[in-house]
């Protein structure tokens, strides 16, 4: 573990996406002990942990807690720890405290340990199974066989108990017991739903009807709410859909997808640094640019093409670029839009050049005030299905500001509901550039796709930030799926390491 790590203070819980840690993070919120909670997205493909949780622990799972420098791994390990060091009886009742010499005590720790060491180990090769493809339809399988006779009994054994102690695991009332169990069984649960009915009755497989009634008083719990809540899930959402993926998930709902593009500067693809780009562009100016490519703009056209990467965008970043953005269309006509100096009178010509959609900013800003009557007159020359209005920002505060002129100048518009919503009832698409970290490849503005999900109504690309696979399905948890995203320096092709396009084309396909 690294020094960085053992410094910081308070409890820090490095919680895998849609994991068995979401019965971690229940129990900091039942006991309300503050704590940072460190989202780590899961593999998009292999849905497994990635390896920066190997920096957190060496076997890179999740849930592990580090609690001022004391790192904690294994549920059973953390409840302990959090019941004997952060569970204060006099502000919240969640049973015996675990230094006491009593059965109820005992049998606490034997729930906290019951949840992995009988029910995840007998539920666990229904789930190798299953994601291998080699479940049957009539759970003829040896392995379905023998794991479903040790299911059995814990299945059972939770029912009677809930039965005899009046709907929870202990006698005295809901606890930790509750929490670490319930998690178990929700998966239990999705695996038993997504079999056959054969399948169940073959291998005597079915939650009783006191342990629905106690899923259903648990997950309505506050605490367990606020958990999932935490993980940028609403009440009521399906945390293990993440998990099982397409084939056990009841409807699909859109995913995030990636949007490419081609940035533009002098006539030649570039990435730059977002906010470094200024109208004095000599030497020395602060313009700081990660790739230059020596393939022609077209050569990023036919390769996306290619691919059927659709909605990316062609940006101008300032003058000379035309004959580039030209040759960039004419290589994929109506499959790209184009930025950079959009205005009335060339907005046309741009679509008749190729171009899908034209994008605007600075146009709709005239001397950094909104004008509504230009936006109109530019909706009625090309239609709203033909513009995508950029509404690339920056951070002031805890606010988000339309800026433009290469994000150099601030606007009179701040990026939220209102705005959004008045924007698109002239156009049908937003492109949204995090300017203060755009380029950087330190990661995405979270707050601010999170946001967009909540207030975009028409399709948004995100672009700023974007590292690698990870964020990709960050932006798709955080906004729902509402918000697709832009890579650029951290790309193969624009010479950089964090993501191959193959990877994207990939996600794309699945999404
Ligand atoms: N027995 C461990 C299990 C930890 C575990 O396997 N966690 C899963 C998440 S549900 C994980 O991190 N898997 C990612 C991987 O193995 O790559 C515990 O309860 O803490």
């Amino acid at each position: 573990m690294s020094q960085s790590q053992k410094q910081g203070s308070g409890i820090v819980l490095h919680h895998l996406a849609a994991s068995r840690s979401l019965r971690v993070s229940w129990l900091l919120e039942e006991l309300q002990a503050p704590y940072t909670l460190k989202f780590h997205p899961r593999h998009p493909v292999t849905r497994l942990a990635q390896d920066e949780l190997k920096a957190v622990h060496p076997l890179g799972r999740s849930p592990v807690i580090v609690d001022d420098g004391i790192t904690v791994a294994e549920t059973g390990a953390i409840f302990q720890h959090l019941l004997l060091h952060h569970y204060d009886p006099s502000k919240v009742q969640l049973g015996p405290r675990p230094t006491e010499r009593s059965q109820q005590v005992a049998d606490q720790s034997f729930w906290i340990e019951f949840s992995e060491a009988s029910v995840m180990l007998h539920i666990f090769p229904f789930f190798y199974l299953i994601k291998g493809g080699d479940a049957t339809k009539d759970g003829s399988l040896g392995t379905e066989r023998a794991s479903s006779r040790g299911l059995k009994i814990d299945l059972a054994f939770i029912e009677d108990t809930l039965a005899k102690n009046g709907g929870y695991l202990l006698e005295r009332g809901f606890g930790p017991a509750d929490c670490a169990n319930v998690v178990s069984v929700e998966l239990v649960q999705r695996i038993l739903d997504s079999r056959p009915s054969e399948w169940r009755q073959n291998l005597g497989l079915a939650i009783g009807p006191k342990t629905l009634e106690w899923l259903e008083t648990c997950r309505s719990r506050p605490a367990y709410n606020a958990a999932l809540r935490k993980e940028g899930l609403d009440q009521g959402d399906d945390w293990l859909a993440a998990l099982l993926g397409k084939d056990t998930r009841a409807e699909k709902r859109r995913k995030s997808v990636f949007r490419p593009c081609i940035d533009l500067h002098e006539g030649v693809v570039k990435q730059i640094v977002g906010g470094t780009l200024t109208d004095g562009e000599g030497p020395g100016n602060g313009l700081k640019t990660n790739f230059v490519a020596t393939h022609a703009p077209s050569y990023f056209s036919e390769l996306y093409k290619s691919h059927d990467l659709r909605g990316g965008h062609v940006i101008k970043l300032g003058p000379r670029n035309d004959e580039a953005a030209t040759s960039a269309l004419e290589a994929w006509p109506k499959g790209l839009h184009v930025g950079g100096g959009i205005n009335a009178s060339n907005a046309r010509e741009w679509l008749d050049k190729g171009a899908e959609k034209v994008i605007v900013t600075s146009y709709l800003f005239p001397d950094c005030k909104f004008s509504l009557e230009r936006l109109e007159a530019l909706r009625d020359l090309v239609g709203r299905e033909n513009l995508v209005v950029d509404v690339s920002c920056r951070r002031k505060g805890d606010k988000w500001i339309v800026a433009m002129n290469r994000w150099q100048d601030m606007t009179d518009m701040e990026v939220n509901a209102e705005s959004l919503k008045l924007l698109s009832d002239y156009c049908s698409e937003f492109l949204i550039h995090a300017a203060d970290v755009e380029g950087l490849c330190q990661g995405i503005d979270q707050e601010l796709a999170k946001r967009l999900g909540e207030w975009c109504t028409i399709p948004t690309t995100y672009a700023g930030g974007a590292r690698n696979l990870g964020d990709l399905e960050l932006v798709d948890q955080l906004s729902g799926g509402k918000v697709d995203l832009t890579f650029g320096s951290a790309l193969d092709v624009f010479g950089g390491s964090g993501v191959k396009l193959d990877e994207l084309v990939d996600w794309n396909k699945r999404a």
